[in-house]
This record gives C-alpha cells, structure tokens and sequence, in this order.
C-alpha cells in the first residue's frame, strides 16, 4: 500500500539553508535570492518595496517552521483552542514585530547593512493593514500577540477587508479619505488556504421536514451563497516557538463565471454573483462606535463568524468523533456584540446540520462563548431591525425567537408578574419598530461578560445590563485591557528598552512587572540624565518627521503635548483646543508671560460621516495656522495636527510624549489603551477619573498623574439637577473670551459660520461637559507646566510611571481571561524536523 498523501509530501520537502540559517551570509544571500526568484527583480532595477518584499519573505521563511509545527500541535483533541472572533484585526507592520520575536533582529540589520541597505527604511515601506479603527481593533491585535508570547493555542477569526480603514489626508485643514489600497502591492505576510473553504448562506427561507428516523427537523433553502476563502498570518510570540494563526476570511462567488449567462450573451451578468459576493469584504465601516442599521454590516458579521464556526468543527472533527466536547475544545471570545450573531449560527449548525437536541446545544453554546464589552455609548449598541434581521437569515430569527422564549420563560419564573422585566431583558425590543438587541443576544448565550476596565465593568452591571446582571450576578466580570510591551516598547521606542536592559536585564520584556526594578534608579542623577537624552533623541526625530510632512518647525525643548486617538466628542479633543485657544490668549494680553513653551500634537482619523467631529479637526488646524504664525508667540506654542494616524504613526508619537491627553468625560470611555502606551514610555497623564486612567493613576501613584474634572457621579448629579453651559460661559471670563474668539471668526478668515455648530453645540446643551471641566483642566495644566519647569522632578515621575505601569501588560490581561474565562492553558510547541521525523 502507498503511505499516506502528506507522509510522502513531508519526506520530500528539502529544507534549504537559505530558507533557515541565520549567518548574516546567508541572510543575505536568501535575500537576493528571493529579490531575483520571487520579485522577479535584479538590484540594478529594484528599489526599496522590492527589497522590503525580498526581506520579508527571508523572514517568513524563517518562521515557518514554528508555524506548521504549532498548528500540528493544535490538532490534539486535549489541546483546548481560543478562538478570538473580532470583526476587526488592526495588527500594525508585520516586520519589525517579526525581527523582534524571533530575536534575530542584529543579524538582520548586519545582513541588511551588509547589502549596502537601510533596515529602518526598509522597515518604514511596509504599508500597514488597517483592518481596524481603534482602540477595539488595536486591542484584539495586543490579545494575540500575548496568546502567542504566552503560548496559549490560539486563532484569530475575522474579515480579510480588501480596503481597510481609509487614508486620512488634511486639505485646507478638512479630513479628506482617500481608499486604502493596501492589498496593492501584494502581502508577504499572508498564505491563502484554498483547501478550508466554506460555503455561507444568505437569504431564502426555512422549511420543517421529517428526516429517515422521523425526527422533525427544519432546512434553511438560502436564496444565495457565498463562498469564504481563509487567509492566514502568522501571529509569533516573543522568542517562543508558539506561532499561533490569524485567519481572515473573503468572500467569493462560489462560481466566479456564469457560463449560461456568458452563451447568451450577456457578458456583464456572466460576472454579477462574482461583483456581488466579492464586495461582501470589501471595505471596513470606518465608524469606531458604530451606527446602526446598515444591512451589509450584518452580512459580513454573519459571513465570518459563520466561517470561523464552521472552520471550528471542521477542525474538531479531524480528531474527534462528534462535537459532544466542542466547548472543551474551544474557547470563542466575542469581541463587542460584533461576532453575536454566532450564538444563533452554532445553535443553527449544531441542531440543523449535526442534529443535536436544543437542550444539548444550548449546554455547548453556552459553555463555549463569552463576551467583552466595550462601550456604554448608547447610540453604539448594536440592534438590527427584525424586517432587515429576518430577510437575511430567516433560520436565525426563528432560533432567536426560541432562545428568547425559554429565556423568558426563566425570567418569568423569577419574577411572577413582572412585565417590566421582561421587556428590559427581552432579546426583541418591541417597543414600535421591531429590533433584535445583539447586547441581550450575546449575554444570554454566554458564560461570562466582562467589562474592560474596573469602572467601566462596574457601570457595564449598573447601567446597560443591569437586569441581566441581577439575573445572573457570577456571569460578570472584569477583565482590564492591556497592551503589548514587545510592539509598544521594544519596537517603538529601542532607545528607551536599550537604557531599562542596561540597568536591569531584559526579563521585563517577558514579565512586565520587573519594571519596578527601575525604582531603585530615580535618585540616581546619572540615570535621570540618560532617561532625559533618551526621550530628547525620540522627540528630535519626531520634530524631524514633523517638519518633513508639514513643514512645521518645532524644537524638542518644549514640552511634547499629546493627544492622538479617533476624533469624537465624548473623547474632547475640543476641550483641548479651548485650553490652547486659551493659552494663546494670555500670551497675547501679556507678551512677556513667564510661559513653559508646549508643542500640542493630535492625531486621529474622524468616521467620515461624524460632522461634529469633522469639524474639530478643522478647528484644530485653523488654530494651528493662526498661532504657529503669530509673532507674539515667539515659538512658545505650537500646535500640529499629524495626518493619518495609524499604528505605524502611533510608535513614532508614543514615544515622543511628555504628555498624555486623556479628557474623555468620566463614564465615556470604556477603557482606553493609548492611556497604557503612553506612560509606558515615559509621558505623564493629565486625564479624567474614566476608564484605565483611574487604575493607572492607582498604579503610578497620585503623585505622579494629573487628574482633574467631575468623576461619574458629579456629572450624573449635574444633569439631574439641571445643567446649564450657559452659566459657565457668563461666570468664567477666559472661557468667554475663548469661546467669542473662535465665534468672531479669528480663526477662519472672518468666517463667523464656519465654527458655530461646534459653538452653538456647546453654548445650548454641551452633552460632553467641556465647559463644566474647563476650569479643573486649566488649572490642571498649570500645574503640568509648573512640573515641567523642574526638569529633574519631572523626570522622576517619568521614571516611576514606566516602573510602575507593570499592571498594563496585555500578558496580564491575556492571563486573566485564560483563568476566568476561557479556561485555557499554554501548550508549549516542541520543535520537530518535516524532513528529519519521516526519514
Ligand atoms: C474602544 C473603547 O472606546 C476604548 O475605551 C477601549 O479601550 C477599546 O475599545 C478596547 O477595549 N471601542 C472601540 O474602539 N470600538 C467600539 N466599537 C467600541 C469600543
């Protein structure tokens, strides 16, 4: 008998050495290599794209075998599986991250060097995929690369988007967004799995029969289908063999050419289902706290998560029998109420397709999904309108039905009589047009729930699920975000790493919390020199790269202001601009003001149908225009807006702070990670009691964070009693002269229109309590320049920020939802030879 198909690949694959070894000779010759035999290019004509190409596939060579070993690891029926279904990935450039945690790094730079090279250029042309907005998309990225440092199985699940979240560029000081083509010159990093295809029904209806036992069952009879190709990266743990996959999915047309339609003639309808299925993933929905309604949305949230489940028993079924034991198997995080909809599809899977009873497949359902929590934002909880719900998935408004009635049922057994209840925890909301709530959705057929910070998961109970909250009390919990110090610090910031190693080794990498080794150092006045030439150096190129885009000159001696995150009023990037405005205004009613000279930076894209937001970016660089040019300023203000942040824009800016803007209005903000990165490299927090920030603050100490303005409770208080924005613009003359600046149309050119939205907004109702903050946060910030001016105490507290910000570390997070939530546990990979195991 032959052997087996793979047994006889494997004892045919030859594993070159150009393809493992790792002398900076044959680095280099790989690399040259690769440049001729896959980039089809010889160096006379190749410029740095193509050298970046030829290096990444060197390097991808490299991971390969951690890769097919991991996977053949995951196979193991005993192997439990985290499965993170995110409907957004924002993963950041691919290559540093590699070099870093494969810990080759040196010897890549040298072989780089060696071919007369620049690894840092080459390293800045690998265009990012922005399969992400924000905090969300950043967050799942951090959780992966942490399950693979941490060596928990883990994939991935999401939307391979042909077009990610748009450029972002700045014209006569307006959001222009521009199509980000990122896919165009190809992506080393990925490896198409033509062999995992599914199959994903859309539409049609659903219809009872009785099968050969004479079981009822139902079958959905879809009007169409979509077929889903898997696309998987690599996800490398940091010097580990753990290389774990994120797997994101396309849609296609099951046939891509309609040949009858072609014999007839027409030509264009011959590729119709193709245009069709194919512009289910086209592009990402650039809002980062979503709006409702649009059905697309709903089909790519059903397409991958779909994908992903089926990918899931697929997987299953290869080592075992039946599906009895899936949750055992996998653990399926939902990230937001965006994968919700997945509770319906494996309930559908396993009662239609792998006919188990409803009881035994509620018991797996629930058993295998949790759900994250993100945001208390109203207007950001998903609902799907049933007419909508219905027509696409016929089969899961009736499973959702069921699952609401013996839901219901419960309740009613708890509550007699109360109609209330009922209608607050009801996965339908029946009042006027029908909604299927993805929150209630997600909750019910979950374990557990957390929140994403200590007082965001406390309001999460308070708040928006209260009553499930007092349904099932032991379902809730918290899990605080975290952020990975391999991307954050080692790769953004190498001068700050290289100072922290010297003094005390390099174990912090692995285990964040060594970091207060560093305490012992803050008296050391040496230490505190070397700390300030390594922040002077990061913020000179920032400066450098500031000049190069905008042409704006700045000088690393002022104090580096930063605020950068999505532009949203409830994160009041406009009260910053007020404090600037302000500022500014008193440099002009005294000239010779003792000032601490600042350079205020933002960054940040707005969804592009926020009008609101829209506009504080144009406020923003109109005063940016005004005061960088004004005579009287004499440099000491200077305010820059940096087009298109994204992460790659996020490991130059991180770095190069001194100060952390983090003013959301207390409740606001679920959590926020920036706030994380931040003082991880060294800049101190000026910020709000609001997500993260109150258990940084705790961390770091109060000593060394910059806290103003009203706590939750305040601002509830406030708007019970009635606020009024109106009394604050008559009591507080600077705040007046503020506001009347901007209305007199100082900053735009005469144009007493321009800004009055954003004017009227605030003066009528202020729904985000900028005026009602504005005095705590501009005596705030005269303390921050007060602090400043002592550059040794500053430096101190810089100090002890990083030391102490061991908590924030996304391994931490990871460890915390493996224990409480996932029940998971690292399965180191043992490293096998392909050719040496079959000879
Ligand atoms: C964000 C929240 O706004 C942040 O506070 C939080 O830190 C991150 O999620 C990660 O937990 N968020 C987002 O980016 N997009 C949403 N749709 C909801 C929340």
């Amino acid at each position: 008998m032959n052997p087996p198909i793979n047994e006889m690949m494997q004892s045919q694959i030859q594993i070159e050495d150009d393809r493992t070894g790792l002398s900076i000779e044959t680095l280099r010759r790989a690399m040259a290599d690769n440049l001729f035999y896959i980039l089809g290019k010889y160096p006379a004509i190749a410029n740095n794209k193509d050298y970046y190409m030829a290096l990444a596939y060197t390097v991808r060579d490299r991971l390969l075998h951690r890769w097919l070993n991991t996977y053949e690891a995951y196979m193991k029926p005993e192997v439990k599986i985290v499965c993170y279904l995110s409907a957004e990935f924002l993963v950041g450039p691919h290559l540093a991250n590699n070099l870093i945690n494969l810990g080759i790094y040196d010897q890549i730079r040298q072989a780089v060097q060696e071919s007369g090279l620049n690894l840092q250029e080459l390293i800045n042309t690998e265009e990012e995929p922005g399969l992400g907005n924000g905090g969300l998309g950043r967050l799942a990225a951090c959780y992966m690369e942490s399950l693979a440092t941490l060596e928990v199985p883990a994939i991935g699940y999401g939307i391979r988007y042909e077009f990610g979240i748009f450029d972002q560029e700045i014209r006569e000081g307006w959001q222009v967004e521009i199509t980000d083509k990122w896919l165009q010159d190809g992506n080393p990093w990925e490896i198409i799995r033509p062999e995992s295809e599914v199959y994903i029904n859309f539409g049609g209806r659903t219809e009872p029969y009785q099968d050969d036992q004479g079981n009822y069952r139902v079958r959905w009879i879809p009007e169409y289908v979509v077929k889903g190709i898997a696309y998987d990266t690599p996800i490398l743990g940091y010097k580990v063999n753990t290389a774990n996959t994120l797997r994101l999915w396309k849609g296609e047309a099951c046939e891509s050419f309609n040949f009858q339609r072609f014999n007839v003639g027409d030509y264009y309808g011959a590729v119709d289902t193709k245009v069709y299925s194919e512009n289910l993933t086209k592009v990402l929905y650039p809002n980062d706290e979503p709006v409702q309604g649009k059905e697309l949305r709903l089909q790519q949230q059903y397409f991958f998560v779909s994908c992903a489940l089926q990918d899931m028993i697929r997987i299953h079924l290869t080592e075992s029998e039946n599906l009895d034991n899936f949750g055992d198997k996998f653990a399926a995080q939902l990230n937001d109420t965006h994968p919700s909809i997945g509770v319906a599809e494996l309930m559908r899977l396993l009662i239609d397709v792998h006919h188990y009873s409803w009881d035994q497949a509620w018991d797996i359902t629930q058993k295998t999904f949790a759900y994250t929590n993100h945001t208390l934002l109203p207007e950001a909880l998903e609902k799907w309108p049933l007419s909508i719900f219905g027509r696409l998935l016929p089969r899961h408004l009736e499973i959702i039905y069921e699952i609401n009635r013996r839901f219901l049922d419960q309740v009613r057994m708890k509550y007699p009589g109360n109609n209330e209840k009922l209608s607050c925890l009801s996965l339908i909301d029946d009042r006027g047009e029908k909604y299927i709530r993805m929150a209630n959705l997600a909750t019910v057929g979950s374990h557990k729930v957390n929140g994403v910070a200590a007082l965001h998961s406390e309001l999460v109970k308070k708040t928006i699920l209260r009553d499930f909250y007092e349904f099932w009390p032991e379902k809730f919990t918290n899990v605080t975000n975290g952020v990975t110090p391999r991307r954050w610090m080692v790769v953004s910031n190498p001068r700050l790493s290289e100072l922290i190693t010297s003094r005390i080794g390099d174990n912090w990498i692995k285990n964040l919390d060594e970091l207060r080794r560093l305490e012992q150092f803050v008296d050391d006045g040496h230490f505190r020199y070397q700390w300030r030439e390594v922040k002077w150096g990061v913020k000179q190129d920032l400066a450098n790269y500031i000049e190069d885009k905008l042409g704006i000159k700045v000088s690393p001696d002022t104090l580096f202001d930063v605020q950068v995150k999505r532009i949203h009023e409830y994160k009041r990037q406009h009260l910053n601009v007020l404090q600037i405005i302000t500022l500014y205004n008193r440099i002009k009613h005294n000239p010779n003001l003792d000032f601490t000279p600042r350079t205020c930076i933002f960054g940040g894209k707005a969804a592009p149908g926020y009008y609101m937001a829209k506009l504080i970016i144009k406020l923003i660089n109109s005063v940016a225009e005004v005061v960088n040019k004004d005579p009287d300023v004499r440099d000491r203000l200077k305010v820059v807006f940096l087009p298109d942040y994204n992460v790659t824009l996020g490991q130059r800016v991180y770095p190069a702070a001194d100060l952390s803007e983090q003013i959301s209005t207390a409740g606001k903000e679920a959590s926020g990670t920036g706030n994380m990165k931040f003082s991880l490299n060294g800049a101190l927090t000026i910020g709000t009691y609001d997500g993260a920030n109150i258990e940084i603050r705790q961390e770091v100490g109060e000593e060394n964070f910059f806290l103003f303005g009203l706590k939750t409770e305040d601002i509830d208080q406030l708007r019970a009693k009635g606020y009024n924005p109106w009394d604050y613009y008559y009591n507080n003359p600077e705040l007046k002269s503020t506001l009347d600046l901007i209305s007199s149309g100082f900053f735009s050119h005469g144009d007493c229109e321009l800004f009055r939205p954003l004017v009227d907004s605030l003066l009528h109702s202020d729904p985000f309590f900028l005026f009602a903050d504005y005095q705590s946060y501009l005596e705030c910030q005269d303390r921050v320049s007060q602090a400043y001016k002592d550059q040794e105490y500053w430096t101190k507290m810089s100090i002890l920020n990083v030391a102490r910000m061991g908590k924030f570390s996304s391994d931490r997070s990871i460890k915390e939802y493996c224990e409480n939530i996932w029940y998971a546990k690292p399965v180191p990979i043992e490293m096998k030879d392909y050719v040496q195991a079959d000879a």
